[in-house]
């Protein structure tokens, strides 16, 4: 996919949104009440395509923004992006801006799709792989109880995901998890701190053995691989990093090191699918299995994480739920579903990212539009 040429571009625009949530969101660092995201629209010879940066508007999860996005896609990667050369030149290009692995995405995403729907190939088919059904999990935030964490593992377990994972935080952790697989012997469940623990936390963390989680994500410091290893010495259950992960290189320091046993892979964190797929390959091979995280999106960017998930790498059920969870109107159709045995299908409407803009949705949740090209 990266020998492909960057095609002729009209014009470029970045389209700010806001989506109303269904109910807030809260992980250790923070609560959304809303979707707030920069999409990016490309046209080129009447074929229109769209990336979406998985940045929020602070810096909770990760130290980019939807501000800090648009400036580095605005001034220093958009003026790289030349039609006619490859996506390899562009994405070596891309080199010489540091970190901003958001935007970077950003641009790659909307150029896959736009390259995609002039080839009249779906996405996944680009990335070579064939399509298949994809086991979904779910993430669920801090509830306010433990009653109301019960019954949102209870509806997940009905829906029929295959995996449950639970947001903890310090104080709001182990009898929650342990309420949990009381409630639920069998179900493969894991826990994500979101950077919340430090090293001191080691004799409390290993607690968390008695419950057979499938790992825990993210313990310690969201830009930590040196103590995770130390970490991970110390614990049964394997351990799985998120935002850590930020490269290759990340990834081959944290496998090497044994910092953790798994990976959560988000396209939207690491530059994009190309990068994101060279992770995933390098842990399959190192016996590390990877899924795809999520970061709340839009299904822009959620149809974006379901065909990735087409690559064989993706051996663990990723973070890609239901539409419906998140927001009661989408700006793109059709939403996201479950079927019956909790696998979602790649999205197939049409080339690229298989799902259509439903414009009069795209239009009330905007929060502005400029023109970049
Ligand atoms: O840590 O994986 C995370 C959402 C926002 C920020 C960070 C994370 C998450 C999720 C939700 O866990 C995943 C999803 O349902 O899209
Ligand atoms: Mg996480």
């Amino acid at each position: 996919m990266l020998e492909r040429l960057i095609p002729p571009i009209d014009r470029i625009d970045q389209v700010m949104v806001r989506l109303p949530f269904v109910k807030p969101f809260s992980i250790s660092t923070a609560t959304w009440t809303c979707k707030e995201a920069l999409l990016l629209r490309v046209e080129s010879e009447g074929v229109t395509a769209w990336g979406e940066c998985v940045a929020d508007p602070d810096p909770y999860y990760a130290s980019e923004t939807t501000l800090t996005a648009a400036h580095i896609i605005r001034d220093f990667l958009l003026p790289l992006v030349e039609p006619g050369i490859t996506m390899a030149a562009r994405e070596q290009r891309f080199r010489r801006v540091r970190g901003h692995g958001m935007a970077k995405a950003t641009i790659e995403n909307a150029l896959f799709d736009l390259i995609a729907k002039r080839e009249g190939l779906p996405l996944y088919a680009l990335l070579g792989y064939p399509s298949r059904p994809i086991p979904s999990g779910i993430s669920i935030g801090i509830q306010d109880s433990t009653e109301e964490l019960l019954e949102a593992v209870g509806e997940a377990v009905a829906s029929g995901y295959h995996r449950v994972k639970m947001k903890i935080k310090r104080g709001c952790d182990v009898d929650r998890i342990a309420a949990v697989r009381e409630r639920f012997p069998d179900l493969a469940l894991m826990a994500d701190a979101n950077g919340d623990y430090s090293l001191e936390d080691a004799n409390h963390l290993r607690q968390l053995d008695a419950f057979g989680l499938t790992m825990i994500e993210q313990p310690l410091s969201y830009s930590d691989i040196y103590e995770h290893s130390l970490l991970q010495k110390q614990l049964a259950t394997p351990l799985c990093l998120d935002e850590s992960i930020h490269s290759l290189a990340d990834a081959r320091a944290a496998i090497d090191l044994g910092s953790c046993r798994v990976i959560n892979v988000k396209q939207g964190r690491v530059g994009g699918l190309a990068e994101a797929l060279r992770i995933s390959e390098y842990a399959a091979s190192k016996g590390v299995p990877v899924w795809s995280g999520g970061m709340d999106e839009t299904g822009i960017g959620r149809a974006v994480n379901i065909h990735m998930q087409t690559a064989p790498f993706f051996t663990i059920p990723g973070d890609t739920s239901e539409t419906s969870r998140y927001f009661a109107r989408d700006i793109v159709t059709p939403p996201v579903v479950l079927d019956g045995d909790g696998f979602v299908a790649v999205p197939a409407l049409g080339p690229g990212i298989g799902v259509e803009i439903a414009a009069d949705a795209l239009k009330d949740f905007t929060l502005d539009t400029k023109r970049l090209r």
